[in-house]
């Protein structure tokens, strides 16, 4: 297969598959572009929440679906942690599906031996207190950033220019935001160091990072909503967050040209692959990693 990264492990977390807001053509590209050994759903890959309030379930989301269960089939070791906003998923811990294991969190070994707790991490929302991270995310202010966002990114891609974030960018301006996340790791950190092992690795505040916090592995997946981004294990054990932009013209052509009503086929689909260079020299795979010895 032409241009496929393999990795030992892969982390992905905040699909929130069912809403507007899902990068799913990005997230799919990534799909079809990364291998692992490992991979781990690491919670709010459906937003349960949404779906309840109005169905919006487009064709991409269901390629993605399709794309993790076929994943498992071939071999991958593919296990789901559900976070808070695909809480229904939590009534099947330890059971499996289509090769999928559910799990309410797990222990990760690296192959050069450190032990990762794997957990979504709502449940240190409301360990911190202070400003609950829900709250963030249901208000309308935040909901109105990621509105704004995608129009914003309509113009910019009409432009001819690649993905931008600015609810991500709004969000890292934010005070309130910036203290949230802080507490929000040094929770994390300090369960970590209960369970007495090297490091942690999350989700749910849609914020990518790899970083020691003291002696600990702080790592956070990001998000599929804004960011794009995956946290990986290379072969070697190296860990790095990968921000999977795509700025493949053909990619970009046929989008506006099946974005009419924002539904597209998968007939698209397969042309849009089809379209595709035969090698990845159009997507970038951003590092912005920390090395381990
Ligand atoms: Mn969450």
């Amino acid at each position: 297969m032409d241009g496929t990264n393999f990795y030992r492990t892969i982390w992905l977390s905040d699909f929130y598959l069912g809403t507007r807001d899902t990068k799913a053509e990005f997230l799919l590209d990534f799909l079809r572009h990364n291998e692992c050994e490992y991979l781990y759903l690491v919670g709010d890959v459906f937003d349960g929440w949404a779906l309840r309030k109005s169905w919006y379930w487009h064709q991409y989301h269901n390629d993605i679906v399709q794309k993790l269960l076929r994943k498992a089939r071939k071999g991958t070791k593919v296990i789901y942690i559900p976070g808070n906003h695909d809480e229904f998923a939590r009534d099947f811990f330890h059971l499996q599906f289509g090769g999928i294991t559910v799990l309410p969190s797990t222990i990760h070994t690296t192959v050069d031996g450190k032990q990762l707790l794997v957990l979504h991490g709502d449940e240190f929302d409301g360990i911190i207190g202070r400003t609950k991270w829900l709250s963030i995310l249901g208000s309308s202010a935040y909901q109105m950033t990621l509105h704004l966002n995608r129009a914003f990114n309509h113009l910019w891609r009409r432009m001819g220019l690649p993905y931008w974030s600015l609810s991500a960018y709004l969000k890292r301006r934010t005070k309130k935001a910036v203290q949230f996340i802080a507490d929000f790791e040094n929770a994390i950190v300090m369960e970590a160091r209960r369970c007495e092992v090297d490091g942690v690795v999350c989700g749910h505040i849609h914020h990518a990072e790899l970083r020691m916090i003291d002696d600990v592995i702080y790592a956070n997946s990001g998000d599929w909503v804004e960011s794009c981004t995956a946290l990986v294990e290379h072969v070697d054990g190296r860990l790095e967050i990968l921000t999977w932009v795509t700025q493949d013209h053909n990619l970009r052509m046929r989008r506006s040209a099946v974005s009419g009503d924002g539904r597209a086929s998968s007939s698209d689909l397969i042309e849009l692959a089809l379209a595709r260079p035969p090698t990845r020299s159009g997507i970038q795979a951003k590092g912005s990693g920390v090395q381990w010895t």
